[in-house]
């Protein structure tokens, strides 16, 4: 039984090591909400809430995220006995729209509060079955093509697994074929568009399908399946959702309608760890491949991405890059790092997230704190 008495909440701000550039959006330092879960018993747990500075990626956004926490998510779980963490999502979808990333950092908090409980990984525990996962990069939009074909360059010599290209119209094919020209024919390379396009531009779109890309994420609108049906038909490139699969309903469309044929699951935007696994059972059953999505999260957040990644049907490197990638010093020890393979171990002989958190610096990174208790 767990039953939560104490949640703090904190704000932290991170400076990425190079500024992040999608087509909807750029950022350079992170506004990171991080919480600190306290059980009745006395044992603890961190997580991350991964809503960006803007609601540009989604409708969230760090304080729209602090609002739903404070008032919504936190009411709904604070001294409520719960017999397994696989019944929170469920009391959080109830009368409650939306805000998956404020849920999913509570709720995936409590899958780690329950790992320490039980002693067992967390990886273990949701039912992972790697002892180490593929990483991928994402690269933000380059100001040239030039500048592009050496971040991808030097990624694939550091060892990653995939490369992934943001792109945005007038930022596209020719960025992906001077990539493709430079890496050669056989380099693990994808698009990540973010919304940017329409179906008018499906001719453009289609250019890529010369380029051998592993897959194209998100050429269109979040919420819309039917045109996305529409675009895959038109191409030989996979399409891969990211924006629009917020729960396991939306991943059975895509798969209804052929709206696209690969799954990026990232945790917080579907409303954390039970959805998410839900996703993955529905996907595997469907011989639909998934990966693990990333949100530039702190090591906190990577701890649980990394354990989401290690089910089985997570066939394709996820962008869970190590904490290098992102960050002069991050938030736990030992730092995520990734090998010449472009492996990440997950840390199955540790209990809980399988990292110690800095709590000395998050102190001193910490902008603002409310702590939320049992009314
Ligand atoms: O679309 O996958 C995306 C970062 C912020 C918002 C949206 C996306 C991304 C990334 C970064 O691609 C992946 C990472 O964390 O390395
Ligand atoms: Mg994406």
């Amino acid at each position: 039984m767990i039953r939560l008495e104490k949640i703090t909440l904190r704000e932290i701000r991170l400076t990425l090591k190079e500024p992040f550039r999608i087509s909807s959006g750029m950022v350079t330092e992170r506004r990171i909400a991080l919480l600190e879960l306290q059980d009745a018993g006395g044992a603890t747990a961190w997580s991350e809430c991964v809503a960006g500075e803007w609601p540009n990626y989604s409708s969230e956004a760090i304080d729209t995220a602090w609002v739903a926490i404070t008032h919504w998510v936190a009411p709904r779980v604070l001294g409520i006995g719960f017999s397994s963490p696989g019944d929170v999502s469920g009391a959080l979808a109830r009368d409650f729209r939306g805000h998956n990333m404020a849920k999913a950092a509570v709720e995936m908090g409590i899958w780690a509060l329950a790992a320490e409980i039980d002693g067992v990984p967390l990886a273990r525990l949701i039912g992972g079955t790697r002892a180490e996962i593929e990483t991928g990069i994402s690269l933000g939009i380059q100001p040239t093509p030039e500048v592009l074909v050496e971040k991808a360059r030097a990624a694939l010599a550091l060892g990653y697994r995939k490369v992934k290209i943001k792109i945005e119209p007038g930022r596209d094919v020719e960025y992906l074929r001077a990539a493709r020209q430079a890496l050669g024919p056989g380099a693990p390379l994808m698009a990540d568009a973010n919304n940017a396009y329409t179906l008018a531009d499906a001719d453009r779109l289609r250019e890529l399908d010369d380029l051998n890309l592993m897959m194209i994420e998100q050429p269109l609108a979040c919420d819309d399946l039917v045109r996305h049906a529409e675009l895959q038909r038109l191409l030989r490139t996979p399409i891969c959702l990211d924006e629009s699969i917020t729960g396991v309903d939306r991943a059975e469309d895509m798969i209804t309608v052929g709206s696209g044929r690969i799954v990026n699951i990232k945790p917080g935007r579907v409303g954390g760890f039970a959805e998410s696994v839900a996703i993955h059972d529905l996907c595997a059953r469907h011989g639909i491949p998934v990966w693990c999505g990333g949100m530039l999260e702190s090591g906190i957040g990577r701890a649980y991405n990394v354990a989401l990644a290690s089910l089985p049907n997570f066939t394709i490197p996820g962008d869970v890059s190590p904490s290098a990638r992102y960050w002069e010093r991050d938030l736990v020890s030992p730092e995520w790092t990734m090998d010449i393979g472009g492996r990440i171990r997950v840390p199955l002989e540790r209990v809980g997230l399988g990292v110690e958190i800095d709590v000395e610096r998050i102190n001193q990174l910490t902008v603002r704190a409310e702590t939320l208790r049992v009314a």
